[in-house]
């Protein structure tokens, strides 16, 4: 990029200006055009980069955690996913947290609350349980679960169960960036479960059907659990009867069931297959997402990166890198489950797509 661009700061430095920058310096100021070029980019420079994670490496050191602490010690015990270029916000990418929470038959978590929003997407284990605001559910592998913002909630396994191990999803680093952030621990340390197992499941999980009596207006979705079953099959459906997205294959939206929209006010999550052999075309647009495939394995390239993933992997797309993905397998589909700061940004007017090729074809700078 030039630098010497009509209406860009290009100003040399000389000693009197460098005087003159310190004594702006003691009076808590600064000359914007030292700074102009980098906080009004030409378009976003995500300081996030194309990372993934592999459960093949991650799955020892997280198990490994049971015997070093407890959950009542740690608070929750979770190893969390450090974006080389986000160290400093806790970020996995742009301003999404995440981490892999294990937790052992009979242990339990307390009850509390934040304003950050947060979601669970079930990696292994058996009798994993999540009670949000009162209502128990039930958990299994690739299930995608919500615990909105300001509500209370606590997880634990079943003494029958196995080790769980689940990928936390909140939006802590942006509300911390917002300086809106409150944390509540329950004062009885636990909730009262006050609906039949697995009730809002089972009140609005009923596709094309709405409790005629129900009311609901609160900001997220009713439907706190969205489960595999259901959402492979109609996947499955999808791909089968449309072409779906040039870009994602057949992708689905997790929506909240009486506004359509997305599930809380600042996450969006999806679930996609990519059909067997299935390469999409690449795009880009604002938002960060964080993806872990679900089913088979493929690869991404991510702002030129190649990022090879197979089921359990965790990568990321930070917000205006170029992107495509590429079912490897001739035979299998692959699925991937995301979830995105998209609310956020289309709330803010902030959201911008643009294919590749688009624009003169030109490469991410
Ligand atoms: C949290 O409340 C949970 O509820 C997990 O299990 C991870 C990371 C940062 C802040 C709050 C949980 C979290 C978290």
């Amino acid at each position: 990029m030039r630098e010497d661009v009509i209406g860009r700061a290009n100003v040399e430095d000389t000693p009197e200006l460098q005087s003159y920058y310190e004594a702006l310096g003691k009076l808590e100021t600064a000359a914007l055009w030292t700074v102009a070029n980098d906080i009004e980019p030409w378009e976003p420079k995500s300081a996030s980069i194309p990372v993934v994670w592999r459960y093949k490496d991650l799955r020892g050191p997280v198990l490994r955690s049971i015997e070093l602490v407890s959950p009542e010690k740690a608070g929750r015990r979770v190893i969390y996913l450090n974006n080389p270029g986000r160290r400093g916000v806790s970020a996995a990418v742009g301003w999404l947290y995440s981490g892999l929470q294990v937790m052992r038959p009979g242990e339990t978590a307390s009850a509390h609350r934040h304003a950050a929003s947060a979601l669970r997407f079930i990696m292994e284990g058996r009798g994993a349980y999540t009670i949000v605001d009162g209502h128990k559910m039930t958990l299994g592998a690739n299930d995608f679960v919500l615990t909105p913002n300001g509500v209370w909630h606590e997880h634990g396994v079943d003494a029958r169960g196995t080790p769980c191990i689940w990928q936390d999803g909140l939006d802590i680093p942006f509300v911390n960036a917002m300086e809106a952030n409150f944390y509540a621990v329950h004062p009885d340390l636990r909730q009262e479960v006050g609906f039949p197992v697995d009730d809002m499941s089972k009140t609005w999980g009923n596709p094309g059907l709405a409790p005629a009596s129900g009311s609901w207006s609160k900001p997220y979705s009713p439907l706190f659990k969205y489960e595999w079953g259901p959402t492979y099959e109609a996947l499955l459906g999808l791909s089968k009867s449309a072409e779906g997205s040039p870009f994602d294959g057949a992708m689905m939206n997790y929506i909240n069931p009486v506004t359509g929209g997305p599930v809380m006010p600042t996450i969006g999550a999806a679930m996609q297959l990519l059909r067997a052999g299935e390469r999409t075309k690449a795009h880009r647009h604002t938002g960060s997402f964080l993806y872990q495939c679900a089913k088979g394995s493929g690869h991404s390239i991510v702002g030129g990166v190649r990022l090879d993933w197979e089921e359990r992997d965790i990568f990321c797309v930070p917000s205006w890198a170029w992107h495509e993905h590429v079912n490897a397998s001739e035979r299998d589909d692959a699925c991937l489950f995301s979830f995105n700061d998209l609310p956020v940004m289309q709330a803010l007017g902030l959201w911008r797509e643009e294919a590749f090729g688009e624009n003169g074809g030109r490469q991410s700078a």
